[in-house]
Protein backbone atom coordinates (compact mmCIF):
# COMPACT_ATOMS: atom_id res chain seq x y z
CA UNK A 1 0.00 0.00 0.00
CA UNK A 2 1.27 3.51 -0.96
CA UNK A 3 2.41 5.59 1.82
CA UNK A 4 1.32 8.87 0.32
CA UNK A 5 -2.31 9.31 1.36
CA UNK A 6 -4.42 12.07 0.45
CA UNK A 7 -7.85 13.69 1.47
CA UNK A 8 -9.36 15.15 -1.17
CA UNK A 9 -10.99 18.28 0.16
CA UNK A 10 -15.11 19.18 -1.42
CA UNK A 11 -14.70 22.65 -2.65
CA UNK A 12 -17.70 24.95 -1.81
CA UNK A 13 -17.61 27.30 -5.17
CA UNK A 14 -19.75 29.57 -5.98
CA UNK A 15 -20.01 33.06 -8.34
CA UNK A 16 -17.59 34.60 -5.48
CA UNK A 17 -15.10 31.70 -5.42
CA UNK A 18 -14.54 28.86 -3.22
CA UNK A 19 -14.13 27.74 -0.23
CA UNK A 20 -12.88 24.64 1.94
CA UNK A 21 -14.22 23.97 5.20
CA UNK A 22 -11.76 21.27 7.86
CA UNK A 23 -13.20 20.35 10.73
CA UNK A 24 -11.53 17.41 13.11
CA UNK A 25 -13.45 13.76 12.68
CA UNK A 26 -14.92 14.84 9.75
CA UNK A 27 -13.15 15.57 6.84
CA UNK A 28 -9.88 15.89 9.31
CA UNK A 29 -9.51 12.22 10.85
CA UNK A 30 -8.39 13.39 13.82
CA UNK A 31 -9.33 15.94 16.89
CA UNK A 32 -6.92 18.75 15.61
CA UNK A 33 -4.98 19.99 18.69
CA UNK A 34 -2.45 22.52 17.08
CA UNK A 35 -2.41 24.20 13.47
CA UNK A 36 0.95 25.98 12.47
CA UNK A 37 2.10 26.67 8.94
CA UNK A 38 5.96 27.25 7.50
CA UNK A 39 6.81 30.12 4.85
CA UNK A 40 9.71 32.04 3.64
CA UNK A 41 11.66 28.82 3.19
CA UNK A 42 15.47 29.78 1.89
CA UNK A 43 16.33 28.50 -1.34
CA UNK A 44 17.49 25.16 -1.44
CA UNK A 45 16.35 24.16 2.43
CA UNK A 46 15.73 20.99 3.54
CA UNK A 47 13.41 20.33 6.55
CA UNK A 48 12.21 17.43 8.22
CA UNK A 49 14.08 14.67 8.78
CA UNK A 50 12.63 12.86 11.64
CA UNK A 51 9.46 11.02 12.61
CA UNK A 52 6.73 11.00 15.47
CA UNK A 53 6.06 8.20 17.77
CA UNK A 54 2.45 9.27 18.49
CA UNK A 55 1.19 12.19 16.46
CA UNK A 56 -1.01 12.07 12.94
CA UNK A 57 -0.88 15.16 10.42
CA UNK A 58 -2.60 16.45 7.71
CA UNK A 59 -0.67 18.80 5.32
CA UNK A 60 -1.83 21.28 2.90
CA UNK A 61 -0.23 23.06 0.49
CA UNK A 62 -1.58 26.97 0.60
CA UNK A 63 0.53 28.71 -2.27
CA UNK A 64 3.88 27.47 -4.16
CA UNK A 65 4.74 23.65 -4.16
CA UNK A 66 7.27 21.44 -2.30
CA UNK A 67 8.49 18.09 -2.55
CA UNK A 68 7.88 15.09 0.49
CA UNK A 69 9.90 11.90 1.23
CA UNK A 70 7.73 9.59 3.15
CA UNK A 71 9.46 6.69 4.32
CA UNK A 72 8.28 3.40 6.87
CA UNK A 73 11.69 1.93 7.14
CA UNK A 74 11.08 -0.30 4.55
CA UNK A 75 10.01 1.88 1.20
CA UNK A 76 10.13 5.91 0.34
CA UNK A 77 8.07 7.35 -1.72
CA UNK A 78 8.07 11.10 -3.08
CA UNK A 79 5.05 13.13 -3.83
CA UNK A 80 4.95 16.80 -4.91
CA UNK A 81 2.53 18.97 -2.82
CA UNK A 82 0.98 21.79 -5.22
CA UNK A 83 -2.86 21.89 -3.87
CA UNK A 84 -5.10 23.44 -1.45
CA UNK A 85 -7.99 21.28 -2.40
CA UNK A 86 -6.28 17.89 -0.89
CA UNK A 87 -4.31 17.15 2.31
CA UNK A 88 -1.29 14.66 2.45
CA UNK A 89 -2.62 12.44 5.35
CA UNK A 90 0.89 11.52 7.61
CA UNK A 91 0.20 9.15 10.56
CA UNK A 92 2.31 7.78 13.46
CA UNK A 93 6.16 6.55 12.32
CA UNK A 94 6.54 7.60 9.39
CA UNK A 95 9.78 9.61 8.33
CA UNK A 96 9.43 12.47 6.74
CA UNK A 97 11.66 14.72 5.04
CA UNK A 98 10.47 18.14 2.65
CA UNK A 99 12.78 19.60 0.14
CA UNK A 100 12.20 21.74 -3.50
CA UNK A 101 10.25 24.57 -1.84
CA UNK A 102 9.46 27.06 -4.51
CA UNK A 103 9.79 31.04 -3.08
CA UNK A 104 6.44 31.32 -2.70
CA UNK A 105 5.33 28.08 -0.92
CA UNK A 106 3.33 27.77 2.15
CA UNK A 107 2.36 24.88 4.10
CA UNK A 108 -0.45 24.45 6.77
CA UNK A 109 -0.17 21.78 8.90
CA UNK A 110 -3.34 20.73 11.32
CA UNK A 111 -1.56 18.53 13.90
CA UNK A 112 -3.49 15.52 16.76
CA UNK A 113 -1.32 16.71 19.46
CA UNK A 114 -0.16 19.89 21.31
CA UNK A 115 3.88 20.50 20.13
CA UNK A 116 6.03 17.79 21.93
CA UNK A 117 9.81 17.44 21.73
CA UNK A 118 9.67 14.40 23.38
CA UNK A 119 7.72 12.68 20.62
CA UNK A 120 10.04 13.04 17.86
CA UNK A 121 12.55 10.63 16.77
CA UNK A 122 15.46 12.94 14.68
CA UNK A 123 17.86 9.89 13.98
CA UNK A 124 17.57 7.67 11.44
CA UNK A 125 18.97 4.94 12.26
CA UNK A 126 17.19 5.00 15.51
CA UNK A 127 14.09 5.35 13.41
CA UNK A 128 14.47 1.87 12.09
CA UNK A 129 15.35 0.26 14.97
CA UNK A 130 11.99 1.19 16.51
CA UNK A 131 9.94 0.13 13.48
CA UNK A 132 12.17 -2.94 14.06
CA UNK A 133 10.66 -3.66 16.85
CA UNK A 134 7.95 -5.93 17.47
CA UNK A 135 6.79 -3.73 20.68
CA UNK A 136 5.81 -1.14 18.56
CA UNK A 137 2.92 -1.28 16.22
C1 LIG B 1 6.51 17.89 10.68
C2 LIG B 1 6.85 18.80 9.57
C3 LIG B 1 5.88 18.72 8.43
C4 LIG B 1 7.23 24.68 17.83
O1 LIG B 1 7.60 25.39 18.79
N1 LIG B 1 5.93 24.28 17.76
C5 LIG B 1 5.48 23.51 16.75
O2 LIG B 1 4.27 23.18 16.71
C6 LIG B 1 6.39 23.11 15.71
C7 LIG B 1 5.92 22.24 14.59
C8 LIG B 1 7.68 23.52 15.81
N2 LIG B 1 8.10 24.31 16.85
C9 LIG B 1 9.47 24.80 16.87
C10 LIG B 1 10.54 23.73 17.02
C11 LIG B 1 11.71 24.31 16.25
O3 LIG B 1 12.46 25.17 17.09
O4 LIG B 1 9.74 25.43 15.61
C12 LIG B 1 11.06 25.15 15.17
C13 LIG B 1 11.03 24.47 13.80
O5 LIG B 1 10.45 23.16 13.95
P1 LIG B 1 11.02 21.88 13.16
O6 LIG B 1 12.49 21.99 13.03
O7 LIG B 1 10.48 20.65 13.82
O8 LIG B 1 10.34 22.08 11.73
P2 LIG B 1 10.26 21.08 10.49
O9 LIG B 1 9.79 21.90 9.36
O10 LIG B 1 11.52 20.32 10.32
O11 LIG B 1 9.12 19.99 10.89
C14 LIG B 1 7.78 20.42 11.12
C15 LIG B 1 7.17 19.67 12.30
O12 LIG B 1 8.01 19.82 13.44
C16 LIG B 1 7.01 18.20 12.03
O13 LIG B 1 6.21 17.60 13.03
O14 LIG B 1 5.96 16.81 10.45
O15 LIG B 1 6.99 20.17 9.96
Amino acid sequence: MSLVKFIDFKVMGDHRGNLISLEGNKNIPFDIKRVYYIFDNIADVERGFHAHHNLKQVVICMHGECTFVLDNGITREEVVLNSKTQGLYIEDFIWREMKAFSPEAVLMVLASEHYDENDYIRNYEEFKRLKNDSSIK
